[in-house]
């Protein structure tokens, strides 16, 4: 285990993989877990960890605490194959939670009071402290999908073709095809041997990536109709009536961050989407330099360095203030030739236009 800077985040050893072979060979009914509001990453893990798990003789429950995403997953009917997941799992013996950064992202079943720690947490989030009792976190992996890819051989376990396609899009999807900061040689050598296990990367980054609703493409004119600038910043909001408008009834962005943080001047990029009354969900996406997942922690909330997210407390002109004041302080904080003429709120912005 390294121990400095970010490294002491990476909790993997080889007495932590020993052991987790143990419980897995002694577990009999195993329960695979993803976060709420899950992603491609976090379906294509839980999915193709308890496909290896069911191929290696065990009864498998595929927890699902949230609705399935609509879209940026290859659902298992493209292989040919039907999941049954279920919101909340039947007694285990085994609890396997994939791609969860923090207790409240594993759904009501383990955040309650009294609820039972899980057991097993594989994550790549810089954000994890480790929730479970034995966690294998490795925050250099570009996805969890990666992790489950390099840790299945090494617990005993094969990757058959389906479960190299699921592993596949998960990598596909948290790497927006390859194309993270965070790619690095090591996923594109998982990813060669996935694709030797016959995961097909054209029709899954097609799958995953490419193709969307024209529902979604009315849901993006209107979020982009809204956007927003303020020096190296841009964000909009999606509401109820843009859900209404267009179609497209997620409560979600429909991955239109990933687009808006490509605006060339842009450091940072982020969404707000009322999803309660006095809840604001909000997402950040950065450039390479700028570290989000402290922004968001500050509101609560968790991720990696270039992208991030939190639920945040408030109506929502109140929490886009808060948000949009906390992350051009990080920014400025970074790049402290740029200088900010004081408190900078979303409707006074001229201070902020002066720095560009
Ligand atoms: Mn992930």
């Amino acid at each position: 285990m390294r121990k400095n800077g970010n490294m002491e985040k990476n909790k993997t050893s080889i007495e932590d993989l020993k052991s987790m072979k143990q419980k897995i060979d002694q577990a009999q009914n195993i329960a695979v877990f993803c976060h709420v509001r899950p992603d491609g990453d976090a379906m294509g893990s839980m999915t193709g960890f308890g496909w290896a798990l069911e191929n290696a003789g065990k009864s498998v429950q595929f927890v699902c605490p949230d609705e399935l995403p609509p879209d940026g997953w290859l659902r298992p009917e493209e292989l040919g194959r039907t999941v049954a997941y279920v919101r909340e799992p039947e007694p285990y013996d085994l609890s396997i939670l994939l791609d969860i950064s923090d207790i409240e992202r594993a759904g009501s079943y383990f955040s309650g009071v009294g609820s039972p720690k899980p057991d097993i947490c594989i994550d790549h989030h810089i954000s994890n402290d480790g929730i479970a009792e034995l966690n294998w976190i490795d925050p250099d992996a570009p996805a969890t999908a990666s992790l489950v890819a390099g840790l299945l051989p090494r617990l005993g376990m094969a990757i058959d073709s389906d479960i190299a396609s699921m592993l596949l899009s998960g990598i596909v999807m948290d790497t927006i095809g390859f194309s993270t900061s965070n790619t690095n040689p090591q996923v594109l050598e998982i990813s060669a041997e996935l694709m030797k296990s016959g995961a097909d990367l054209y029709t899954i980054t097609q799958k995953v990536l490419k193709a969307h609703s024209y529902e979604v493409s009315k849901y993006w004119a209107r979020g982009l109709s809204k956007l927003n600038r303020d020096g190296q910043l841009v964000w909009t909001w999606f509401t109820e009536e843009d859900r209404e408008q267009s179609g497209y009834f997620y409560k979600d962005d429909a991955h239109l961050i990933d687009h808006l943080i490509s605006t060339d001047t842009a450091l940072a990029a982020i969404i707000f989407i009322p999803t309660a009354p006095e809840t604001v969900k909000v997402s950040w996406r950065a450039k390479p330099g700028l570290y989000v997942a402290a922004v968001a922690r500050s509101f609560g909330g968790g991720g990696h360095l270039a992208a991030a997210g939190a639920e945040v407390k408030g109506i929502l002109p109140d929490v886009m203030d808060a948000v949009l004041n906390e992350t051009k302080r990080e920014i400025l904080r970074l790049h402290p030739n740029l200088t900010s003429k004081g408190r900078i709120t979303s409707k006074s912005t001229s201070d902020w236009n002066e720095i560009v």
